[in-house]
């Protein structure tokens, strides 16, 4: 079984919204074929394992986490542990996925495959997370900003605050995530593509969510020209029929959200929504004003902070100072907050 952990682990972060499973086939505990869940999230892990198998009897399973019984995406894993004649089925984790939980077991054992769930491989394992979502539907919060030695943001064309290495830090992280949010006016002035640039790794690129009331988006944004390629969606306010209609022609989808008492979209029913949409994490890469609410409502649960060891000019610029002060202040976890320099093309992580 933990074998099936190292598997999954393997492709871990880059199943997209699907959890990475490991899943092994044994006879008389000789490892006869293992699979582990496609990148993307698909084919499933059992189905991988079991595709290839020639005939055989007597057949042992183990998998990390419960097999599916449902059609999705691809088919039910059920389906292939009968169809190649499993005897012993063994797994750890439960699925809690509403599509899931316990179904697949059930149908197997009505099948008179044997089933043993094997606990506690790995304490604190992904699935966790994975089940923490299937709970609240609430994604896992991340957010990034790279600021100068003082603190201030990127300007266009003025030294650049990222560097190679931070650059790569970025895309990788976005091919691990599900989503990505942005307020409208860092989109309008960055005019940026917010997809996984790394040779392999694009079919990893996160959905695009932007926050945006009053519809100002850019019509020809590198964004809004490549949204029959990337999934975009925008949280809107207020109805301005002409530019619904164009953005729908290019594939967007609206998402109407009114304001609250406070007169803004709440972050709260942002992130709803993004979790009621399936993704289950979302990371936040500005600008000030959006990442400023989300800290301030407690919603951020990591935070990447680069700065560059350059001293920019004040103007044009906001100052990131007290939110680096604040951040400080309320992660006291440091493996919760990151704090990255960028210093002669390298990346040194902070020393308190
Ligand atoms: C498995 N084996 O390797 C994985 C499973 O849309 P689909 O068909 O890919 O279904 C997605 C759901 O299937 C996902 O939310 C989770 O419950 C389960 N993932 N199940 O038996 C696997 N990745
Ligand atoms: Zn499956």
């Amino acid at each position: 079984m933990k074998l099936a952990f190292n598997l999954a682990n393997i492709h871990n972060n880059m199943t997209g919204v699907n959890p990475s499973v490991g899943c092994l086939v044994c006879k008389k505990n000789k490892i006869l074929s293992y699979g582990v869940t496609g990148i993307g999230g698909s084919p499933h892990a059992e189905y991988a394992a079991l595709v290839n198998l020639k005939k055989n009897n007597n057949l042992d399973c183990y998998v990390s986490l419960e097999p599916c019984h449902h059609q999705g995406k691809n088919p039910p894993c059920t389906k292939a542990i009968i169809n190649k004649k499993i005897k012993n089925l063994y797994y750890s984790e439960t699925d809690d996925d509403p599509r899931v939980q316990g179904k697949g077991l059930e149908f197997l054992q009505n099948k008179k495959i044997k089933i043993r769930k094997i606990d506690n491989i790995y304490k604190n394992c992904f699935y966790k997370t994975y089940n923490d979502f299937n709970k609240n539907f609430l994604p896992k919060v991340y957010a990034k900003i790279a600021t100068s030695k003082n603190y201030y943001s990127f300007i266009k064309d003025k030294p650049q605050i990222t560097n190679t290495y931070s650059k790569k830090l970025t895309h990788i992280l976005r091919s691990e995530i599900n989503a990505i949010l942005i307020g409208v006016h860092t989109h309008n002035k960055d005019n940026p593509l917010l997809n996984c640039r790394i040779n392999g790794l694009e079919q990893l690129s996160p959905a695009r969510f932007i926050i945006d009331p009053n519809l100002k988006i850019n019509k020809n944004s590198k964004l809004v020209l490549s949204a029959k390629k990337i999934k975009t969606y925008i949280f809107y306010t207020n109805k301005n029929k002409n530019k619904i209609n164009y953005l729908k022609k290019k594939n967007i989808y609206l998402i109407y959200l009114p304001f609250d008492k406070k007169n803004e979209q709440n972050c709260k029913e942002i992130l709803v929504t993004i979790g009621l949409l399936g993704y289950k994490n979302v990371l936040i890469e500005g600008g000030y004003n959006t990442i400023r609410k989300f800290i301030d409502h407690n919603l951020i649960d990591i935070f990447y902070f680069f700065k560059n060891d350059q001293t920019i000019s004040k103007k044009m610029s906001h100052s990131f100072k007290n939110i680096n002060m604040i951040l400080l202040k309320k992660f006291k976890n440091k493996n919760k907050f990151h704090q990255i320099y960028l210093k002669n093309n390298n990346l040194t992580v902070f020393k308190k």
